[in-house]
């Protein structure tokens, strides 16, 4: 069952490859580098196994994140200080064995995790597979922590934010992590308000409720806080049954792998300018068939209208450059007018050039020969009739060799850069689709 998918997963993570390729073709070489970040992140984590649950302790300085972590793990081991910033690399405590490799693409280094195997510790059991981060603050006076912290981040699979009752409203740390639970919707993250024996119990239960309001006042729909004092150690069991709920199924990581997919792929659709309504990415394909039919007899028309203009039969069939121009100006016209900027410009870039149309244009029309002057039954007309009748075949003739050029020339590339935009749109549709089953992000919190 869990390689099964592991394999879908990695199967999304290759879909969201071939989008990012498609983008890039088509639109912009830089577009869609994050998505290719996240894609390379993923393949790294699932090359690492999915048995294990990477917990990251995270938060502003002295908000007590270390001992939070030495609390959950019920030993002194990550080091608490008096003199701020104490943290400046990343500690771990690992439940079970064989996470080695994860630890080290974690960049933790071998003195600074703690391992947790024997049948003897408590909760073993329950705990089994989970790694605890307890990584340095985000509001560093020293760049090198902000550093740690940001490499670290995007890797876990859970995100615990710690605060405490003075430093619960400041806005950098709303920001930062509000951008992080956004940017990772299916992730677990859980808000901590920690040292609540600092202030009374009621009052804690006020600010615990002011803090979640501020949250959902940043955009996050009902956040998960939990109120916590590493120094008493009220909160922390709860804290720990809400890990142990989700390290037990050992499905965190896939869980946040789909997650990561699926806001990758809703992040590269946006940038695409490919509509994102209720989670849907769809093209119109009816309407596009539309805009391309009245291009393409816009500029038909025009060219007809350019080679045979007022001038009679005899007219010469040569097109003027700016003519030429004109045409392809009409179809982008109609391009813009149908398609979002982006994909307008990219059908532009599509067509052949100026000069392959000129050339293309004056071999077809080469080819038109002037309409016979009429034989015998000619005579018995009009003259005037037969030199209608002349021009309206010649008239044919050149529409015909015109739209067989526009045809090659204009419609076909415009139609393949439409049919990579719809195969765009069905892959980052699939790849949304895939996150829908992980939502885990707002989950309540039960203790
Ligand atoms: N009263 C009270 N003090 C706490 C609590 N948790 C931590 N502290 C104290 O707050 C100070 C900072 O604790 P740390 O655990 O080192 O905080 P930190 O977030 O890891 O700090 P940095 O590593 O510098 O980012 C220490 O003096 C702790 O003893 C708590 O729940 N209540
Ligand atoms: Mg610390």
């Amino acid at each position: 069952m869990t390689d099964d998918q592991v394999q879908r997963l990695r199967l999304g993570i290759e879909k969201l490859r071939e989008a990012a390729r498609l983008t890039a073709r088509r639109l912009d070489e830089s577009l869609p580098a994050d998505a290719l970040a996240v894609a390379e992140l993923l393949v790294q984590r699932l090359d690492r196994g999915v048995d294990h649950t990477i917990v990251a302790i995270s938060g502003g300085t002295g908000s007590g994140k270390s001992s939070l972590f030495n609390a959950i793990a019920e030993m002194a081991f990550s080091e608490v200080g008096v003199v701020r910033p104490t943290t400046s690399k990343v500690t771990a405590c690992v439940w079970g064995t064989g996470a080695e490799e994860l630890l080290d693409w974690l960049g933790v280094e071998r003195g600074s995790w703690i391992k947790r195997d024997s049948v003897l510790e408590s909760h073993i059991g329950e705990l089994r597979g989970m790694i605890l981060l307890d990584l340095p603050d985000y509001d560093s006076a020293l760049a090198a922590n902000h550093e740690i912290a940001d490499r670290a981040l995007p890797l876990a699979d859970v995100l615990i934010w710690v605060t405490d009752p003075q430093k619960y409203a400041d806005p950098a740390l709303h920001e930062r992590f509000v951008a992080a639970a956004k940017a990772h919707q299916g992730r677990l993250t859980i808000v901590v308000l920690n040292q609540i024996d600092a202030v009374g119990p009621a009052d804690a239960e006020a600010i615990g409720r002011a803090l979640t309001g501020l949250l959902v006042d940043d955009g996050l729909t009902s956040p998960a806080v939990a109120l916590t004092s590493a120094k008493t150690g009220a909160g922390v069991d709860g804290l720990r049954s809400a890990l142990m709920a989700r390290t037990a199924h050992r499905t965190m990581a896939m869980t946040r792998t789909a997650s990561d997919l699926a806001a990758a792929a809703r992040q590269l659709a946006g940038a695409a300018e490919l509509a994102v309504a209720d989670g849907r990415i769809a093209v119109d394909l009816a309407a596009e068939s539309t805009w391309l039919g009245r291009a393409a007899a816009a500029v038909v028309s025009y060219l007809v209208e350019a080679v045979i203009g007022a001038q009679g039969v005899g007219a010469p069939r040569v097109l003027e450059p700016n003519q030429v121009r004109q045409a392809a100006a009409i179809w982008a016209a109609e391009a813009a007018a149908a398609l979002p900027e982006r994909w307008a410009m990219a059908v532009a870039y599509s067509l052949a050039s100026p000069q392959n149309l000129a050339a293309r244009l004056g071999q077809a029309l080469e080819a038109v020969a002037a309409p016979p002057r009429g034989g015998f039954w000619a005579r018995l007309l009009r003259p005037g009739k037969v030199e209608r009748r002349r021009r309206a075949a010649l008239e044919d003739a050149v529409r015909a060799a015109v739209e067989s050029v526009v045809d090659r020339a204009m419609a076909r590339p415009t139609r393949q850069t439409l049919e990579d935009r719809g195969a765009l749109a069905a892959l980052l549709a699939d790849l949304a689709g895939i996150g829908e089953t992980a939502g885990l992000g707002s989950e309540p919190l039960r203790s």
